[in-house]
């Protein structure tokens, strides 16, 4: 089902006379209330007269998540902050705070943009949807929970984890759509095995997954086993969360919600646009939000965009689903963490290098397992009165509470870990998602 035709297949040369209107206003605002905006504008010498066309688009600054980090909490705040109705921040963690401060409107404007996400997968008023994104301080949770009820649909509030739990409401309530990560719906599945549960008898029958990569042979097995159709869904904190760009029912791409979010590819190291077809950096100007409006924000995320018509009879360009990223963020059972990260926390732990390497491994569960080597200290190791344990354990805890990420430490002996001439390698990522 299409949620919005007027917008969604609207002729292009509408579309793109709103979207003008739009960046004008937008550029307009930020110039006029975000100094951090005025004054990179400012050094590029633009003003926001100087907006007469998309094109024009290309002037402007980018923003990116050094910048987020350098204006946090506030600074990149458009609107009096009693006008803030919910704050919501990436799954990432301490390292790069990811802040999206949203008005009454962007609320709205979200409700919209996952209306369309999950009509798109054929959700409507009649289903009930078991959302099982995270819904603490993440947007998944939330973003699902408004699509649902702008398109009037049940929609259980489950939030991640707790199987068991899940699988019994799943049963109780006959839930016919899943919202989730899709490494969840697959462990998931395989419980629903082990507890004898056959999920292929259950109304459960469509999905709308996403925010981390994923194949389509994961799609396959997840189709199977709950025999659904599967989608996939794509959003980031910093543009409003989920309900950026979906899958219709033609699987081909991802349908960008362009009305909302103005997308361009540029090339990642000369920052040029690129023509549309060729692959590079995806970017997001937000052109109706309120709170935390960004201009040009470099996603990091790597896709190309599809202009053949798409079968569905919208008209919004599509997007590739994506092919990485140009950064080192992994995505960690829906958590995103930097390398860089697990560094910082270990130089702060006492009888450690700061040497270390990360095995990722997707276990028989189908959940992220992650095995964080850790090079002891010389004097450590000799040390009679030594609590390896004790040891471990400590860096365990560390690593939760800091990156919110459950992982096994190995301790290994100084110098064990293979040096490199160049660039360090910290990471063996054997997921094959
Ligand atoms: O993951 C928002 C979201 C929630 C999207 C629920 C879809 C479903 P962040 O935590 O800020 O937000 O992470 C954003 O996750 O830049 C991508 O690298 C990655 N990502 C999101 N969706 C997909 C997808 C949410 N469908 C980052 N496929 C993005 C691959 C994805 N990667």
């Amino acid at each position: 089902m299409i949620f919005n035709p007027e917008y969604e297949c609207m002729d292009g040369e509408t579309r793109k006379r709103q979207q003008l209107a739009h960046l004008k206003n937008q550029v307009e605002k930020l110039y006029a209330v975000v100094p951090f905006y005025r004054e990179k504008m400012d050094d590029l010498g633009i003003k926001p007269r100087d907006i007469h066309t998309l094109k024009d688009i290309e002037k402007l600054p980018f923003t990116t998540k050094d910048d987020l980090r350098e204006t946090f909490p506030y600074g990149l705040l458009a609107c009096p902050k009693s006008l803030i109705e919910e704050i919501h921040m990436s799954s990432g963690t301490t390292g790069i705070p990811v802040v999206d401060a949203y008005t009454h409107k962007d609320i709205e404007i979200w409700g919209e943009s996952m209306a369309r996400t999950m009509a798109a997968a054929g959700c409507t008023r009649d289903d009930t949807v078991q959302n099982c994104y995270g819904y603490g301080l993440f947007t998944g949770g939330p973003g699902a929970h408004y699509g649902a009820r702008v398109l009037g649909a049940n929609v259980l509030p489950m939030s991640s984890g707790n199987t068991a739990r899940q699988l019994q409401v799943m049963q109780s309530f006959g839930s016919t759509i899943l919202t989730c990560t899709p490494s969840y719906a697959l462990y998931m599945a395989e419980e629903a095995e082990a507890a004898g549960i056959d999920l292929k008898k259950l109304p459960i029958n469509k999905g709308c997954f996403g925010a981390e990569p994923w194949s389509e042979n994961m799609r396959k097995e997840i189709e199977a086993h709950y025999d659904m159709k599967a989608y996939d869904i794509y959003g980031l904190t910093e543009i409003i969360g989920p309900g950026v760009a979906f899958e219709c029912e033609a699987q081909d791409g991802l349908h960008i919600n362009e009305d909302l979010f103005y997308p361009e590819i540029i090339d990642p190291y000369t920052g040029q646009t690129l023509p549309y077809g060729e692959k590079g950096e995806l970017v997001f100007t937000t052109l109706t939000k309120e709170g935390t409006p960004l201009l040009r924000y470099r996603t990091r995320d790597i896709t190309y965009f599809i202009t053949e018509p798409c079968s569905c009879g919208r008209t919004t360009l599509r997007m590739h689903r994506l092919f990485g990223r140009t950064d080192d963020m992994l995505i960690i059972r829906g958590v995103n963490v930097f390398p860089s990260q697990i560094e910082h926390a270990l130089i702060e732990i006492e009888g450690t290098e700061p040497q270390y390497l990360i095995i990722l491994n997707r276990g028989t569960s189908h959940l992220d397992e992650v095995e964080l080597q850790v090079e002891v200290k010389k004097e450590f190791f000799s040390d009679e009165t030594r609590d390896l344990e004790g040891l471990r354990t400590k860096i365990e805890n560390v690593m939760k509470s800091k990156l919110q990420i459950s992982l096994k430490v190995k301790l290994v002996e100084p110098k064990t870990i293979e040096r490199s001439i160049g660039k360090a390698k910290r990471v063996i990522d054997n997921r094959k998602i």
